[in-house]
């Protein structure tokens, strides 16, 4: 049977079930994910040599890492070759592009050090994202936003509003908003004497921050709370509470980290909650084993529950991206696994009966509903799959792996 017989022998079984998989195929079309640079370099970026910091790591020696933009840019387009669908690449401020031994320090950066990510992103028709770096810079050794050294933070502060500029220069050159998320890596190792003062003077950094000029119809910013640290095991000032009040009361977004809750947290439980609040949510899905370790996203329960509740609350209300970085393994291969396994997870959520679920769980009868959903689980996704592969002109199945051991065999393995 062909790839396209099963896909309407597929499409039969779920018509039975009242899905419409046409209708799926199409809305799993139009969801764009913010690929993460990141993943292909282990975080290092281009501005300057030194360990990564700010209490994230990647762990792992697998050969290939990507060791300048030329390396970077073409291992994306590689990954991005073999996962279907248009998407878009979220960078660094780490991840500028300095031409003839020029230099710029963070709070110096300028759009023209973004312009060949620019140049990348139109040829090939995607949008960019991005995110000021905050972190692996002798400047952010002890805090950053919250600093309460005044030359630190003033130096942070423009660092930002540099990234806003940044942002909108994006935004104006691609036609579509920019995402342009804040994390710091502030927080406290031990139990603190003062959790107040931190944050007022983050709240302090952000207000200055966001009283500069810009178009709010361009930029969207978002902070991306976390609840613990490598080194910040008992205090961060950019809590949930912190950033989810800060955000609501100065019309910004809110990120959240999958992998920035307490273990027994889901973020799937807080996306319907923030959307009955805020016009948008951010997203960075990634997968914590045991700890915010930022391994790649698998085709799991709670990434399962994540796509759901996307797809219910309305996916362009979702500003979706990844967020891991394994050096363990291939990275390119890490980036393909980790995005066609957030489609695959978004094609499982559209292709429920969502409304007889509803439905059901509104005439209390929980006793179908789990019938239901239970049986769903062992329908032909597979199919239905293989079939959005096709017609996007990408290999279907572990048919793109052989492209990505060629690749490991002819590039990756010949950077020392
Ligand atoms: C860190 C945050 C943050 C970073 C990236 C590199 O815990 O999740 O989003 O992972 O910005
Ligand atoms: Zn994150």
């Amino acid at each position: 049977m062909t790839i396209k017989e099963r896909y309407e022998a597929a499409k039969e079984m779920y018509q039975g079930a009242g899905v419409d998989v046409d209708a799926a195929v199409e809305a799993l079309q139009r969801i764009p994910i913010s690929m993460h640079c990141w993943q292909g370099d282990d975080v290092n970026g281009f501005d300057r040599e030194g360990a990564l910091s700010g209490g994230i790591q990647a762990t792992g020696n697998y050969p290939g890492r990507a060791r300048n933009p030329e390396e970077l840019m073409a291992d994306m387009d590689k990954a991005l070759s073999l996962i279907p669908g248009k998407h878009r690449i979220n960078l660094h401020a780490s991840y500028g592009i300095f031409e003839d031994g020029e230099w710029a320090d963070r709070d110096k950066l300028e759009p023209k050090h973004f312009a060949k990510w620019v140049e990348f992103a139109k040829e090939r028709g995607i949008g960019i994202d991005f995110n000021p770096t905050l972190f692996s810079h002798p400047k952010a050794e002890n805090a950053t936003l919250s600093s309460e050294d005044l030359e630190i933070r003033s130096f942070w502060i423009d660092h930002v509003k540099a990234c806003i500029r940044i942002s909108q220069y994006f935004a104006e050159e691609q036609g579509s908003p920019c995402t342009m998320n804040i994390w710091i890596p502030d927080g406290l190792k031990d139990i603190p004497a003062d959790r107040t003062a931190p944050r007022a003077r983050l709240k302090d950094s952000l207000d200055q921050i966001l009283s500069m000029d810009y178009d709010k119809s361009k930029v969207y910013v978002a902070v991306e709370s976390k609840v613990f640290g490598i080194g910040m095991e008992s205090y961060t000032v950019g809590s949930h509470e912190f950033y989810m009040n800060y955000a609501s009361k100065n019309d910004i977004l809110c990120l959240l980290d999958s992998g920035h809750y307490h273990p027994t947290e889901a973020v799937s439980d807080k996306i319907s909650s923030m959307l009955l609040f805020f016009d948008k949510v951010a997203l960075h899905v990634t997968r914590p084993v045991r700890w915010d370790s930022d391994h790649v996203v698998l085709f799991d329960d709670e990434t399962k529950e994540i796509a759901k509740e996307i797809v219910r609350g309305g996916a362009d209300r979702v500003l979706l991206a990844l967020d891991f970085f394994d050096a363990g393994i291939n990275r390119l291969s890490a980036w393909i696994v980790g995005m066609r396994n957030m489609q695959k997870a978004l094609l499982n959520a559209l292709l429920l009966p969502d409304e007889r679920l509803a439905k059901l769980q509104e005439e209390r009868n929980f006793t179908e509903q789990m019938m239901v959903q239970e049986e769903m689980k062992l329908y032909p996704i597979g199919d239905v799959w293989n079939y959005f592969c096709e017609i996007n002109g990408v290999p279907a199945k572990e048919d793109w792996f052989e492209e990505v051991r060629s690749y490991e065999k002819e590039v990756l393995v010949n950077r020392k």
